[in-house]
C-alpha cells in the first residue's frame, strides 16, 4: 500500500499556471477536501481523465483559487496508482496554500522523483524508461530530447528483451539438466546453446558500441580548440558561442586559462573549450596556461586545430597539429582565411593521421563556418539515424552491459571447454542479473534510489 504524496510539478516561481500532482491509495478522498467541482458534484464522482473547473480550498476550507482538476483512476495514471492533478493560477502563494491543504487532508510531500519511482515499482515503466524521463527533462539539445523520448517509449528495453530471452532459454535448458543429472548434456542441443550465446555476445558488443554516441547525444562532445597564439581560437570560440565570451586581441598569448561553453552546432552539442595558444614561453603564467591546453587536448574527443591560412606554418603550428592528431578525431581549420587568396602550403607530418576534414574558416566574414557546423552536426545525425533511443547513455548502463558481456563470454568459454552445466548456468545467470540491473528487474534498491534522487521534486 502506498501513502498519498503531493508536490508542485511545475517550476517554482510566478507563472501562468502551476500544477500540483497527487498520487497514492486514497488520494481521491484527500483531493475531495481541497477541491469543490462546479455543479455541486463531488470530486470522487468526476469522470476520469477529464478536466473540471472548480474551487480550490485552503486548509481552513476557504476558497483560494478557481482552478481545474483531473483525476486518473488506477492503473491508468502516470504512477499506476489513483492520481490527480490541479491546474491552478501560477501563484506561489496559491500553490503553497493548496499543498498545505493537501497535507492537512492527509497527503505528504513527495520526495524527488517519487512519482516516477512509483511508476517504476508499479511496472508502468522499466528502469531505462524511468531514466529517460530524467534525461528528457534535462535534455540540453533537441537531439538529446528526441533520443530520451525514444527511450521513454521503450527503445532500449526492446533492444534488451531479445538478449534476455535468449539467455533465459539457455538457463532453462540447463536447469533441466542440473535437476536431472542423469541426462546427457547433448540433450541440451549444443548448437542452439552456442547460437544463443553467440547472439547475446554479438548484441551486447553492439550495444556497448553505442555508448560513445549515446554520451555524445546526451552530454555533448568534449571539443577543444588548439593552435599557436593568435591563430584565431578565441575569435572562433566567440563566433560559435554566439557572444563575446573570450577576450580577443592581436597580442599573442591573450588567453591564459581554459574557457568552456556549451555550444549547439546544428544537432550536435559541443562542450567547447578555448585554450591558451601553444608556444614555449618564458612567462610562468602562460606556461601554466599551455599545460592546461595540453590537458584539455587529452580529455577531448574532438580537436579543432587552427592554423593561420595567411602565414607560413611554424614549428608551433606543427606542435598544435600533433597534439590535435592525438585526439580520437580532429579537424584542421585554416583560420583567418579572409586575409589571403589561398592558404599557405601545409604538410601534415607523416606520423599524424589525416584530419577528418580541412576547412577554410574566417571568424571575421563567417566563411566556412556553415561547412564546419554541418560536419559537426552530422556526428549526431549519424548517431541518431540508426539507433534513436537504442543506445546506452550513461556509465551505469555501460557498466552493467559490460558485466553482462563478460559473463556471456565466460559462459561461452565454459561451454566450449565442456564444463559441467552448473558452471555454465552460473555465468548465464550472472549475465541475466547484470541485464536485470540495467532494466531494473533485479536492480538493488540503493541503485534505484540513487537514480530517482537526481530527479526534480514533483516528477
Ligand atoms: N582578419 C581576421 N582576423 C582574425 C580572425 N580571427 C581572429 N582574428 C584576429 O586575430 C587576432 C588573434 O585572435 P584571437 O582569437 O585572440 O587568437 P587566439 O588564437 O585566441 O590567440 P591566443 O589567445 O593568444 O592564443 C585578433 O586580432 C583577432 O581579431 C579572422 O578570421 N580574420
Ligand atoms: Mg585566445
Amino acid at each position: 500500500m502506498s501513502d498519498v504524496i503531493a508536490a508542485l510539478s511545475t517550476a517554482p516561481g510566478i507563472a501562468g499556471i502551476g500544477i500540483v500532482r497527487v498520487s497514492g491509495e486514497g488520494c481521491f478522498k484527500v483531493c475531495s477536501r481541497v477541491f469543490r467541482p462546479g455543479g455541486g458534484r463531488s470530486f470522487e464522482d468526476l469522470s476520469p481523465r477529464r478536466l473540471y473547473l472548480g474551487t480550490a480550498l485552503d486548509a481552513a476550507g476557504r476558497p483560494i483559487d478557481r482552478c481545474m482538476a483531473v483525476r486518473f483512476v488506477s492503473p491508468h495514471s502516470y504512477t499506476g496508482e489513483d492520481a490527480a492533478e490541479f491546474h491552478c493560477h501560477g501563484s506561489p502563494v496559491v500553490l503553497r496554500e493548496l499543498l498545505s491543504a493537501l497535507f492537512a487532508a492527509g497527503a505528504r510531500q513527495a520526495r524527488a522523483g517519487e512519482f516516477t519511482e512509483r511508476a517504476f515499482f508499479s511496472g508502468r515503466m522499466d528502469l531505462t524508461e524511468a531514466e529517460a524521463v530524467g534525461d528528457l527533462i534535462h535534455a540540453a539539445s533537441p537531439a538529446a530530447a528526441r533520443n530520451a523520448l525514444a527511450q521513454l517509449g521503450g527503445a532500449l528495453r526492446r533492444r534488451l528483451a531479445p538478449i534476455e530471452q535468449k539467455l533465459l532459454d539457455v538457463c532453462s535448458r540447463f536447469y533441466a539438466v542440473v535437476d536431472y543429472p542423469d541426462e546427457d548434456i547433448s540433450d541440451v542441443q549444443p548448437q542452439e546453446i552456442a547460437a544463443a550465446l553467440d547472439f547475446a555476445e554479438a548484441e551486447l558488443t553492439a550495444l556497448i558500441g553505442t555508448a560513445r554516441s549515446g554520451r555524445l547525444i546526451k552530454s555533448g562532445l568534449p571539443t577543444v580548440l588548439l593552435g599557436r597564439p593568435n591563430s584565431g581560437k578565441s575569435a572562433l570560440f566567440n563566433r560559435l558561442a554566439g557572444f563575446d565570451r573570450a577576450i580577443v586581441t592581436d597580442i599573442p598569448g591573450t588567453t591564459r586559462d581554459t574557457l568552456e561553453e556549451n555550444v549547439l552546432a546544428g544537432e550536435t552539442l559541443l562542450r567547447l573549450v578555448d585554450t591558451a595558444g601553444l608556444r614555449v614561453s618564458g612567462d610562468a603564467v602562460e606556461r601554466l596556461g599551455v599545460a592546461r591546453s595540453e590537458r584539455a587536448a587529452e580529455e577531448a574527443e574532438l580537436a579543432l586545430v587552427l592554423i593561420d591560412a595567411a602565414a607560413e606554418p611554424t614549428d608551433e603550428d606543427l606542435r598544435a597539429l600533433r597534439l590535435a592528431a592525438g585526439a580520437p578525431k580532429y579537424i584542421l581549420l585554416r583560420s583567418r582565411c579572409d586575409l589571403c587568396e589561398k592558404p599557405t602550403a601545409l604538410r601534415i607530418p607523416p606520423e599524424c593521421p589525416a584530419p577528418l576534414s580541412v576547412i577554410r574558416v574566417s571568424s571575421k566574414t563567417g566563411e566556412g563556418l556553415e561547412d564546419l557546423k554541418a560536419l559537426l552536426s552530422s556526428f549526431t545525425e549519424d548517431a541518431l539515424a540508426h539507433a534513436e533511443g537504442q543506445n546506452l547513455t550513461d556509465a551505469r548502463q555501460e557498466d552493467a552491459s559490460r558485466r553482462a558481456l563478460a559473463a556471456v563470454r565466460r559462459a561461452k568459454d565454459a561451454f566450449a571447454a565442456g564444463f559441467t552445466p552448473d558452471a555454465i548456468l552460473t555465468d548465464a545467470e550472472e549475465a541475466l542479473s547484470a541485464l536485470g540491473e540495467l532494466d531494473g528487474r533485479t536492480a538493488r534498491e540503493e541503485i534505484t534510489a540513487e537514480i530517482f534522487s537526481k530527479f526534480c521534486v514533483g516528477k
